[in-house]
């Protein structure tokens, strides 16, 4: 194959299949739900595929034998006329065949995505503009806690979503592992997923949501069972009480500049609800429902100016000197 044309394949290709795999991909399923679909998608993709060729060849075939105009245009062929007939009745019945397969090939695939387990590791998450409350939810309360905008799954276990809205319409899209769901107010959707593997997985909201809509991302993060059971142990515990000077005058500054009327930090007298809790936030990945990723610079940079990162968001800017500023992001920066 000359160079020319194998460069060309190549280009091609990387240009096709780019968006095939990594952290946030249908096409890459690591769930048994996103498997169920992706293969569904497929059988689709072929068979409408087919169809398509097939219609492409019959235009083409008749575009290029068309008859002569003839003198006597309203004479007709008869057996012309019956055989188109039989054809015509062929095809009709062909497509309601085909209708019917397909519509059963998504019934069957319904079935895995939203099949029900009864011993599914519940989560109730709430959508607000423009982040993610994550509720564990246990049936002893000592083990339920609430989190925000990251989610740890074990693997190999079914986990169903409670899913509500605090304000508008938002959706529940992780790719990688099943398909989406709407969060409404005043209504409560479920949904269930599985991981197979361990990893990272990206999720974001899938409903146009107001100014921010698309920046209010999570991530999902599968752990091997007992390393899952381990991080839930932890997760539930209250948060650390800073060891040091420079921690203690940022957990008093927290309370003093107002920023505990929007947070809660558990085990603490940060007590607001407006706000996504803060109780371990140093274990977390990111800041901002995924904007940025978690670092002392990026947990200082959206507490100076949330605005600028984030325009529109519910977090207003507060006036902080810098020697205060460094202490907040100290304290919170242990609060793992
Ligand atoms: C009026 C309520 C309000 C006040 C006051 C407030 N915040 Fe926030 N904060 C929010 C909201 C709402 C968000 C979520 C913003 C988003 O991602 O859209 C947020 C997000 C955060 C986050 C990111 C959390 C995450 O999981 O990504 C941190 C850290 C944070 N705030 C710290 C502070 C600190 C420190 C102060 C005080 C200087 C403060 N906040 C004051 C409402 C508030
Ligand atoms: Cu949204």
């Amino acid at each position: 194959m000359p160079v020319r044309v194998r460069t060309a394949l190549v280009f091609l290709a990387t240009w096709l299949l780019a968006a095939c795999s990594g952290r946030q991909s249908a096409l890459d399923p690591q769930g048994l739900q996103s498997d169920q679909i992706r293969h569904t998608l497929f059988i689709f993709l072929i068979i409408a595929a087919i169809v398509w060729i097939a219609v492409m060849v019959v235009l083409g075939i008749g575009m290029l034998r068309r008859k002569r105009a003839s003198n006597q245009p309203l004479d007709l062929d008869r057996r012309f006329e019956e055989g188109s007939g039989r054809l015509i009745l062929g095809l009709g019945i062909a497509t309601v065949i085909i209708v019917l397969g397909l519509s059963f090939v998504s019934y069957a695939g319904q079935r895995t995505v939203f099949a029900k387990d009864e011993n599914a590791l519940t989560l109730k998450i709430i959508g607000h503009q423009w982040w993610w409350e994550v509720h564990y939810e246990a049936d002893s309360p000592h083990q339920s806690f609430v989190t925000a905008n990251e989610i740890r799954i074990p693997t190999g276990q079914p986990v169903k979503v409670e899913l509500e809205s605090a304000d508008v319409i938002h959706s529940f899209w992780v790719p990688s592992l099943t398909g989406k769901m709407d969060l409404i107010t005043g209504q409560k959707n479920e949904l269930q997923f599985t991981a197979k593997n361990a990893g990272i997985y990206r999720g974001q909201c899938a409903e146009f949501c107001g100014l921010q809509h698309a920046h209010m991302a999570f991530a999902v993060i599968a752990l091997p069972p007992d390393e899952f059971g381990r991080w839930r142990d932890h997760e539930n515990q209250s948060a650390n009480s800073p060891a040091d000077p420079l921690g203690k005058q940022g957990e008093d500054l927290f309370r003093g500049r107002g920023c505990a009327l929007c947070h809660n930090i558990r085990g603490t007298l940060a007590g607001g609800q407006l706000g996504p809790d803060l109780t371990h936030v140093g274990n977390r990945t990111t800041v901002a429902a995924g904007t940025l990723p978690l670092s002392p610079a990026t947990l200082g940079a959206w507490i100076a100016d949330p605005q600028h990162i984030k325009p529109g968001n519910l977090m207003p800017r507060m006036p902080l000197q810098s020697d205060e500023l460094i202490a907040i992001i100290h304290y919170l920066e242990q609060l793992k």
